[in-house]
């Protein structure tokens, strides 16, 4: 295994951003047990009337009793598998945070992709990061500021690549939307996962 690269930080007006450059320890190894056991589904959106599948698979782990929309939709969550419990205590011992949540992305190639939007849900807890961990090929990131914060604040676009842990602290998504754009010439497939924090109240419901 590579020794992980050196830790990259990003601090602007309302962001702070902390990066891991080849944080996860068996990369290749999670991403085909998450490929093969994780119950993958496309799911759709009505905007204004129409329904669109989203460019992307997904799946929602979470503890029992959290409750989160996402996208506009409400899933049951799915329970911890062996290989996504052990992600989380190995997020648990860098960041002193122990999420019960995550969600699941998969890009089945450049053409998947994700929107601008904030993980800004009233369920969240605002106080804690949003750690997402990237595996397979490597894709852009983007982040903007919602409003114009300062003179010379500019949008940041990042490469994360396979084992790479990003981690948004707050207040970042309070001020700046993220995005994964599309990626024509990308073949390859990637695996996003946003480990997330559901506010205790929000959970026990
Ligand atoms: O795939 C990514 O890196 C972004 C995922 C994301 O924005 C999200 O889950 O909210």
């Amino acid at each position: 295994m590579e020794p992980a690269g050196e830790i990259q930080r990003w601090q602007a007006p309302g962001l702070a951003l902390r990066l891991w450059p080849g944080w996860a320890d068996d990369p290749g190894v999670q991403m085909s047990l998450l490929q093969q056991e994780i119950p993958w589904r496309q799911e759709s959106i009505t905007l204004f009337g129409r329904t669109h599948p989203l460019p992307r698979l997904t799946c929602w782990v979470a503890d029992p009793g959290c409750s989160y929309r996402y996208s506009g939709l409400a899933n049951e969550p799915q329970p911890w598998s062996e290989p996504l419990r052990q992600i989380r205590e190995a997020l648990a011992a860098t960041l002193g945070w122990r999420f019960n949540s995550v969600l699941l992305n998969r890009y089945r190639d450049g053409a998947d992709a994700m929107g601008w939007h904030a993980d800004d849900e009233a369920e969240l807890e605002p106080q804690a990061p949003i750690a997402s961990l990237s595996l397979g090929a490597t894709r852009s990131f983007r982040l903007r500021p919602r409003a114009p914060l300062a003179e010379g604040v500019r949008p940041i676009s990042l490469e994360l690549g396979h084992g790479d842990l990003l981690v948004m602290d707050p207040p970042t998504q309070q001020h700046w939307l993220h995005a994964l754009p599309r990626r024509r010439r990308v073949s390859q497939e990637r695996l996003n996962l946003t480990f997330r924090l559901i506010r205790a109240q929000a959970a026990s419901g």
